[in-house]
């Protein structure tokens, strides 16, 4: 029979804290592709790859922990899930949930999560609440709630999700057959990062791999509580997945950096955008803007001449394009794209495209 991924648990059944006792809840998350990227390394003279997590069961990286945290969640008895989101996470949980037959409640901020993941939230049957305030309000009440009910806190601060989502660095390292010099990701709760230097550091540890990477990781300018060193109070950015201004895992992210050399920089709108049309256009990766901040990241590094030639750089994307399409029909000018309207007619249509009859 021909083998089909197994989902992140089943696959790495032996690097995580799962028995048999432990009901699988899987929609077969992970085994994503590492795709090179030849116009990034191009333009920067390192050797680029993307790790593009928006391939994911629910288009984004959060499923890697969901399967982890749902199936403790089931484990332990819990009828029912609860989460604070600017998005993925709510699409994430309520996915998984509903597979598990339990409930989810998800909070958000009012009109600021983007309509694709709103869609599946509510698509997955989530009990959905948009909450008048922003996302650090959402998950103060969440965590709350999750103390003082019977529903099961599946937000990173709970570590089956930094668990789970581990598993992206084993799959890197898998592929590149070591540890890449440096690893960039988006940072919103700085969970991921967190969760990839784990992966890394338990590689290191197996003797798999010979080096950590410098674990990079990138904020929006309005929304950058890490970089400034101090929570953000009323965070803003175009990238509303990481429009969040208290980050769950700061100190984990802090100790992650320290040890592994790292770095956290802060990246404004128009350069997350102008990084989504790099992405979109010349390497044929289609990503929501907060996943574009790790292409961003990296450019701004590497003019700063901080990226040594031929050194191995991974980006995590985090989120497929799909789920927030309409960045992409905005002009580097900030006006709309139109498509042209043609009539049903070759010529004039051969004509529009600049196409030259072949002579004979
Ligand atoms: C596409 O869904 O926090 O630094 O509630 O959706 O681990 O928080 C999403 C975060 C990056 C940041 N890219 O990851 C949520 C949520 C995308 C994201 C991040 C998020 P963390």
């Amino acid at each position: 029979m021909a083998h089909q991924w197994r989902g992140v648990l089943r696959e790495y059944a032996d690097r995580l804290n799962i028995s048999d006792a432990t009901p699988i809840v899987t929609l077969g998350e992970g085994g994503t592709p590492l795709i090179p990227a030849p116009a990034l390394s191009a333009r920067t003279g390192a050797r680029v790859w993307v790790k593009f997590e928006g391939m994911n069961p629910t288009g984004s990286f959060k499923d890697r922990g969901m399967t982890m945290a749902v199936s403790k969640a089931v484990e332990a008895g819990a009828k029912a899930v609860i989460c604070a989101s600017t998005g993925n996470t709510s699409a994430s949980a309520a996915a998984y949930a509903t597979h598990a037959g339990i409930t989810s409640a998800v909070l958000v901020p009012e009109g600021k999560i983007a309509m694709g993941k709103l869609a599946q939230a509510i698509a997955h049957d989530a009990q959905l609440l948009q909450v008048r305030g922003n996302f650090d309000d959402c998950l103060d009440i969440a965590r709350e709630l999750a103390a003082n009910y019977p529903v099961h806190l599946v937000n990173s601060v709970n570590n089956d999700r930094i668990e789970g989502q581990k598993t992206a660095a084993f799959e890197v390292v898998e592929v590149l057959e070591d540890a890449p010099d440096f690893h960039i990701v988006p940072v919103g709760n700085a969970g991921n990062y967190s969760a990839y230097f784990r992966g890394y550091s338990e590689e290191l540890a197996r003797g798999i791999s010979t080096k950590l990477p410098r674990m990079f990781g990138f904020q929006a300018a309005g929304s950058a509580p890490i970089v400034l060193g101090h929570v953000v109070k009323h965070p803003d950015t175009i990238a509303s997945a990481i429009r969040i201004g208290n980050p769950a895992s700061w100190e984990l992210a802090i100790a992650a950096r320290e040890t592994s050399d790292g770095y956290f920089g802060a990246i404004s709108d128009d350069m997350i955008l102008e990084a989504h049309r790099i992405l979109s256009a010349e390497v044929g990766i289609f990503v929501e803007p907060a996943s574009a901040i790790s292409v961003a990241g990296l450019l701004e590094r590497s003019a700063a001449g901080e990226i040594p030639a031929g050194a191995t750089v991974v980006l995590t994307v985090t989120g497929h394009g799909l789920k927030d399409p309409q960045w992409a029909l905005r002009a580097a000018d900030g006006s709309d794209v139109t498509p042209t309207s043609v009539a049903v007619d070759t010529d004039e249509i051969a004509d529009v495209l600049g196409l030259v009859k072949a002579t004979a």
